[in-house]
């Protein structure tokens, strides 16, 4: 192979799904993320230059409800749903080089661009679209494709509806993208996948795509007619390109000309069809090379039931990770999830495997060669000097594991990956109880010893290099608690590159412990308990009032007043009294339930809100003339405060 085309072949873009933003991800969500995260790192430690795209997808009927329901314009809720996604996935230590937002400005300019394009190319017409609606789903359907009469992706009610759209000639494109899929068997991913996607839809032919909507306004305006929004798929598959540097004049930017085309979209099952027949007809609309692969993972369920928000059996990866720690839900997501069929999550499963694979295999494993090392040997690395036969199996599955890693990966098989490396890890256990190094040490053969401990610990090399896709932290704990400085792909191919005269971490850290079934299952059920009474508590405060006149309101005399003095109510807990400069000379004590927030020091200085025309009252028996404002949850209160002199009216 030729040097310039080597370079070429060591780009890797790979992307997954931009996410709805019409609420926080489940775990089903996030298990995308890591998994494309998963392959980016393996990507990276072969030396691929990767790029990693992931994202958000913002705009649509749906969503504009949701803010509408929320009380919020459509751009707070995104940027507020946006955050949370983007949360969770640095939760989940996910490596994205790009987290693109339908939203951007420059994203949807592009969007524009190529709808216009392809208006203009006659590959986008103007007609009138007539069908079968679900809201919900945002997708017309066709009296065949209910089932019993319902929306098939939510089994809603659906609704006659008709409107002016734009369509996009997808028949044009019918045979050359047949074509493509026949002469690329590697393009859609698992096989099973491709065949209901060239029987279900290509083979009884495409109908022209319904392109824009007139019914909302949330969405990228049409620049030449601007009743119609860009209908979401072609603006969401859009960012694959869009955030790259895409331009439809062909002054592409440098990203675009290095990355495209993807080497692999990893997505859901349920979207395969938009990616694998309206994507590329787009790209080949515009002209532009279709991506390498397309990957339609499973998906993952709580035990067996779809995860879903109403149903109230969604899992969130944060709640797991408070509970777990990262790598061992990345290590579930990943190892649980079969290649083709869909995977099963629940807390006991969850606790089950950290117990089986993390604490028992793992952990176990690493924590006592390294403390037989430190016992024997103060922690030196010794130089194997006697060896025998019993070590050959064990050095030869060393070598060969990254090998068989490295084959389940070009397969996109990656909890397969992970489990040829847990066989190695496996293997060092039976080692150990095949050499019996206590024996060993009893007998005083010390260079025999040496020589298993140090296959231990070499393989244990291997096994963390390899495992730094999946479990990163972890791999980085192993090899820092085995002190080397070998730590690259490279260092795998040769059985014997583990420093010897180095010296292992004096207390190795409990990797990942074992759990208690029972207690935590108990404490997760009363958190999740407590978080329910908590929202229901919540909800109560936020009841809806009656509403009021602007009279009404102006009735309420509001200043701000400066904090001279606190101290505790002599008779209750709750409680502090406040010396309170109103500004002009008023300066008036009030009582107020905020003990339990704020210490008297902390009021000292405060520049609060003050009612001050509030009747007094006696509260415990001490008079208040007015109140302070301040907002609570259930486990928190904040004081409304105003940086403005005292007196100020605020109204
Ligand atoms: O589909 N298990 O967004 P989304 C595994 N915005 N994966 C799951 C899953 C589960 N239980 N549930 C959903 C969208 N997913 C579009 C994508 S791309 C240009 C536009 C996957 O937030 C789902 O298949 O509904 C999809 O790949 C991803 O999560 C985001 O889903």
């Amino acid at each position: 192979m030729k040097e310039g085309n080597k370079m070429e072949d060591k780009k890797y873009y790979i992307s997954t799904a931009i996410a709805y933003t019409s609420g926080k991800p489940h775990i089903g969500n996030t298990y995308e993320i890591v998994l494309a995260d998963a392959i980016a790192r393996y990507k990276r430690l072969q030396g691929y230059d990767v790029y990693l795209q992931t994202g958000t997808d913002e705009h649509g009927e749906k969503i504009e409800l949701k803010a509408k329901d929320a009380g919020v314009e459509p751009q707070q809720f995104v940027d507020d749903v946006a955050g949370t996604i983007k949360d969770i996935w640095d939760i989940m230590n996910t490596s994205y080089d790009k987290f693109v937002r339908t939203t951007d400005p420059h994203h949807k300019k592009v969007v524009q661009h190529i709808f216009k394009y392809m208006y203009d190319k006659g590959d986008i017409y103007k007609s009138e679209y007539k069908g079968l609606y679900c809201t919900p789903c945002e997708s017309f359907w066709t009296e065949s494709q209910l089932v019993d009469g319902k929306c098939p992706d939510c089994g809603r009610d659906v609704e006659v509806k008709s409107e002016e759209a734009y369509f996009f000639k997808l028949s044009k494109y019918q045979d050359r993208l047949m074509e493509y899929i026949d002469t690329h068997p590697e393009f859609i991913q698992p096989e099973s996948r491709k065949n209901e996607m060239v029987n279900n839809f290509l083979k009884p032919g495409l109908q022209d795509l319904c392109v824009s909507r007139t019914s909302f306004k949330w969405g990228v305006p049409v620049d030449f007619d601007d009743r119609h929004v860009v209908y979401v798929w072609v603006d969401a598959l859009s960012n694959y390109i869009t955030s790259l540097g895409f331009d439809v004049n062909g002054n592409h930017g440098e990203l675009y000309k290095k990355y495209w085309p993807a080497d692999v979209h990893v997505i859901g099952k349920d979207i395969l069809r938009f990616h694998t027949i309206y994507w590329p007809i787009m790209l080949m609309a515009l002209g532009q090379p279709l991506p390498k692969q397309v990957f339609g993972h499973p998906w993952l369920l709580v035990g067996g039931d779809k995860i879903s928000k109403s149903k109230g059996n969604a899992i969130y990866a944060d709640d797991l990770v408070k509970y777990f720690g990262v790598d061992a839900v990345r290590y579930f997501c990943l190892n649980e999830m079969p290649f083709a069929q869909d995977g099963t999550i629940t807390w006991e499963l969850m606790i089950e495997r950290i117990n089986s694979d993390l604490a028992n295999v793992l952990g176990n494993l690493v924590n006592r060669t390294i403390s037989m090392n430190n016992k024997y040997f103060g922690g030196e690395i010794q130089c194997p000097k006697v060896k025998e036969d019993v070590d050959q199996e064990l050095v030869q599955l060393a070598l060969d594991t990254p090998k068989r890693v490295e084959k389940k990966m070009d397969e996109l098989r990656v909890g397969d990956a992970i489990g040829e490396i847990f066989t190695l890890l496996k293997r060092c256990n039976k080692y150990i109880d095949e050499t019996t190094p206590w024996t060993l040490a009893k007998e005083g053969n010390t260079e025999r010893l040496g020589t298993v401990l140090y296959n231990l610990l070499e393989s244990i090399r291997i096994a963390a290099i390899q495992l730094g896709a999946y479990l990163p932290e972890t791999s980085e704990k192993i090899l820092n608690a085995l002190n080397t400085n070998h730590r690259d792909f490279a260092s795998c191919e040769e059985f014997g590159m583990l420093e010897v005269g180095n010296k292992v971490v004096e207390k190795p850290e409990i990797l990942f412990a074992r759990i208690d079934a029972k207690e935590m299952l108990d404490k997760i059920n009363a958190d999740a308990e407590a978080a329910k009474k908590a929202k229901e508590a919540a909800e109560v405060k936020v009841e809806k009032k009656e509403e009021i006149t602007f009279d009404d309101f102006m009735k309420v005399e509001l200043k701000v007043g400066d904090v001279l003095s606190s101290e505790k109510h002599p008779k209750a807990d709750k409680l502090l009294v406040s010396q309170i400069d109103c500004g002009n000379g008023d300066v008036r004590q009030i009582v107020s339930g905020i003990a339990q927030h704020y210490t008297p020091e902390e009021m000292k200085g405060k520049k609060v809100v003050v009612v001050t025309n509030l009747k007094p009252a006696k509260l415990r028996g001490v008079e208040s003339q007015g109140m302070i404002l301040a907002g609570d949850t259930a486990d928190k209160l904040s004081l409304v405060t105003a940086d403005l002199p005292n007196g100020t009216v605020i109204h």
